[in-house]
């Protein structure tokens, strides 16, 4: 069986053809000069948070399936530039990784269903060993993604250090917490949505539970982003969307991905750490800011890692 009123859904939020046959940034494209503008303007204490997770053998991933935690390795070391002066020297490093090891974005490629990509790309003609040769994430690169970013903390609306794991998130929910702190949503708004579950990682080190059954938005809240013209939406947890047994066994799993991807052409945000900024928000009241989250223009690729800025 399908998600509650999935094909209706599905209908209402795509966005197929709006910016052209040929778009492959999707929502993207509701930022504009004025958005940019607008999002420079919330900047007032001038507090910068990082909003990202480190990379190294240390990250979210537990083992299995084809993610793994970056591997770094170093190739040159105390390397002389000229050897008639050695002590004069460089250091260089490789790092091995998957693109969704750990705080990253998910290109408009990466997921599909009905063998149609985002703005109705054939996906096998589109997609193969080399990489999604259209709907990359080279194309959210540039000119990349920076907008007004907008902390909705549903944990602490909820007043609970962390959402529950089989807790879903609902437009009911985004509302709430939206009137309860004051925010009115924008056109052109990237939308950071707080669970909790990221402590699951950074406090407990609990990397299974982390990555297993997770609290976050029910597909249902698609629609929302959509009548709200979002650009974007991130969250602290894998998969942005809650991940439970009855989700998984459905006849489209991953719902509010397949929705915001490959419908509405909306890009996810995954893994940001929004614990520091959070309490920010909660001291000074003030949930937005200025939002700079480039990804890799990993050409062909279906994500990329980002390390997500914001600046009050
Ligand atoms: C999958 O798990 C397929 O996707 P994501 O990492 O985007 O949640």
């Amino acid at each position: 069986m399908k998600p509650l009123n999935f094909d209706h859904i599905a209908e209402k939020v795509r966005n197929w053809g709006r910016w052209g046959p040929e778009d492959q940034r999707g929502t993207l494209n509701h930022i504009g000069p004025e958005t940019l503008k607008d999002a420079v303007a919330t900047v007032q204490s001038g507090k910068l948070f990082n909003l990202g997770l480190n990379f190294d053998k240390n990250g979210p991933q537990p083992g299995g399936g084809g993610r793994f935690n970056p591997k770094v390795y170093v190739t040159d070391l105390f390397t002389p530039l000229n050897p008639a002066y050695p002590g004069v020297v460089y250091s260089d490093d490789v790092v091995h990784m998957p693109l969704q090891a750990a705080t990253q974005w998910d290109a408009l490629g990466h997921v599909h269903y009905d063998g149609q990509l985002y703005n109705g790309c054939d996906a096998h003609t589109t997609l193969s060993e080399k990489g999604a040769a259209k709907m990359g994430i080279e194309h959210l690169a540039t000119p990349g993604i920076m907008s007004r970013g907008v902390l909705i903390d549903i944990a602490r609306h909820k007043s609970v250090e962390r959402l529950p794991s089989d807790y879903a998130i609902s437009v009911d929910d985004l509302n709430a917490a939206c009137a309860a702190t004051g925010v009115e949503i924008r056109k052109g708004d990237i939308v950071l949505v707080r669970t909790g579950h990221i402590q699951m990682f950074t406090h407990d080190q609990n990397r299974p539970g982390f990555m297993g059954m997770q609290p976050g938005l029910s597909h249902h809240c698609a629609e929302w982003v959509y009548d709200n013209s979002l650009a974007a939406v991130c969250a602290d947890n894998m998969a942005v969307e809650i991940l439970n047994p009855e989700g998984l066994g459905s006849a489209v799993p991953l719902a509010f991905h397949m929705l915001c991807l490959r419908d509405m052409g909306c890009p996810l945000g995954e893994m940001f750490n929004l614990d520091a900024l959070a309490a920010d928000c909660a001291e000074d009241g003030r949930y937005t800011f200025l939002l700079a989250a480039p990804p890799l223009a990993v050409t062909n690729g279906f994500g990329s890692p980002v390390n997500p800025l914001a600046l009050k």
